[in-house]
């Protein structure tokens, strides 16, 4: 069975390459958004977001009639829920635009359509979501009520791809495909084989929404191991940057890199998942978030202490200090500056001190709107001219090719080993 129209439910980092994917396979593909913005952009051919390579396969996509966006969903074969699940309180998901994406695709079912969760979602998310559903269209049954005589299909499918990297990743990646029941997984393993090179593993929904969070769990406890040997190694006055690539060595260690901290949208999220949902349980997951978390702050004493001294040293006032922030993307050789650690760095940081800030970030044009008023956009050689105080935040491929002689200041914090 094909699928004459997949439409995509939220153009996000997620769903505007999937759904661009799809298109360029030639399917019909309609990507729903409720931002509008977006909407025109995406049927103009062109893209709201950063990421390599996507532009070119949208502008292909409108051009070629196979793609186009709207804010109101249509009738479709096959609908792919891919809009954002952040936290509340005191870090549980929060499914409000999981529920908004059903609710507003209920109305547009048809017998025989499939439906698939994307969305990083708490154990349980999908069946959830299929209650949602049956209880808005009574009319129709679902794998909860009918098992495989359902008329809807529903399946979590996770995305895993790396930002920078989707367009390749997407296609490339094994994808974890939990049905409801088999046949929800077959169906869905058939949609996504259309552009899929990886394979597609078949599982049940809710492994398959626990394979998500374990995978940017294992991630977060594995970084935060290396944020922890930062700390004990700078107070052994060791150079942790050494240390992990000499135990690396052994055939069976691979220690992940320190840094200011852990951001972006998922790996700093996605574990509280699982301690909301198992609190006991969770010692070491809930442990490795509060050690990343707590790295920002780490680094800011740093700072604060190396201000010090430079004051002592030189006799200067604080006002007369310039300090320089390297990097504000939440990780290397992209613009996005989301959930970044080192945004919350540069934003205490300015806070604090008394003279100048200065922000080097080359991927933006303009200081987002926290840091107007408190720091100053400057390029790579007015920070190296002008700083007292160097403080490396990201390694950026342009920060990493300084070349030593040109780093001449005595106080420098390097969260990343980039002037070790
Ligand atoms: N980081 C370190 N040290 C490291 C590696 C990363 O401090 O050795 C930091 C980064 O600087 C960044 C954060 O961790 O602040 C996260 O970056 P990342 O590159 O590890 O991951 P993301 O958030 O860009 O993408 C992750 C990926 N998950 C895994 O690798 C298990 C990606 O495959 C997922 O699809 C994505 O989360 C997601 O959407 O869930």
């Amino acid at each position: 069975m094909s699928f004459a129209t997949i439409s995509v439910i939220g153009l996000g980092y997620i769903g505007l390459p999937t759904a661009a994917a799809f298109a360029s396979k030639q399917q019909h593909v309609v990507g729903v958004d409720i931002n509008q913005h977006a909407v025109d952009t995406i049927n103009r051919g062109a893209i709201h977001i950063v990421e390599p390579d996507l532009d070119q396969v949208v502008k292909t996509a409108v051009e070629g009639g196979f793609l186009r966006a709207s804010t109101q969903p249509v009738a479709a074969e096959a609908f792919l829920i891919a809009v954002p699940t952040p936290f509340k309180g005191d870090h549980e998901p929060d499914m409000v635009y999981v529920k908004a994406a059903a609710e507003s695709i209920a109305p547009v079912l048809k017998k025989g359509a499939l439906v698939i969760l994307e969305s990083t979602s708490p154990v349980g998310a999908t069946e959830q979501m299929a209650g949602w559903l049956a209880e808005l269209r009574p009319d129709l049954t679902f794998p909860q009520q009918a098992g495989e005589a359902a008329e809807i299909n529903i399946a979590y499918c996770p995305e895993r791809v790396l930002p920078g990297q989707v367009m390749v990743e997407l296609i490339k990646n094994d994808r974890v495909i939990g049905g409801m029941t088999p046949v929800c997984s077959a169906r869905a393993s058939e949609l996504y084989n259309i552009f899929l090179e990886g394979e597609c593993v078949v599982t049940n929904s809710r492994t398959a929404e626990m394979c998500k969070l374990t995978e940017n769990s294992f991630r977060d406890v594995n970084i935060a191991f290396a944020n922890e040997l930062s700390l004990i190694c700078a107070d052994q006055g060791i150079n942790v940057w050494e240390l992990i690539r000499l135990a690396n060595r052994h055939p069976r260690v691979n220690i992940l890199q320190p840094g200011p901290g852990v951001g972006g949208h998922c790996i700093a999220v996605d574990p509280w998942f699982i301690v909301a949902q198992n609190p006991q349980q969770a010692q070491l997951i809930r442990t490795a978030r509060e050690v990343n978390d707590s790295k920002p702050h780490w680094v800011i004493n740093q700072v604060k202490a190396a201000v010090a001294d430079c004051l002592a040293e030189t006799g200067k006032r604080a006002s007369e200090i310039t300090i320089a922030c390297f990097g504000l993307a939440f990780k290397p050789n992209i613009d996005d500056l989301r959930e970044s650690p080192a945004m919350e760095i540069a934003e205490l940081l300015s806070g604090w001190h008394s003279g100048t800030t200065l922000a080097v970030e080359p991927n933006i044009h303009q200081l987002p709107k926290q840091l107007i008023g408190h720091c100053e956009l400057a390029t790579t050689a007015e920070a190296l001219e002008q700083a007292d105080v160097l403080v490396m935040l990201v390694d950026h491929q342009p920060f990493k090719a300084i070349a030593g002689a040109q780093v001449q200041q005595r106080w420098i914090v390097d969260t990343k080993g980039v002037w070790r």
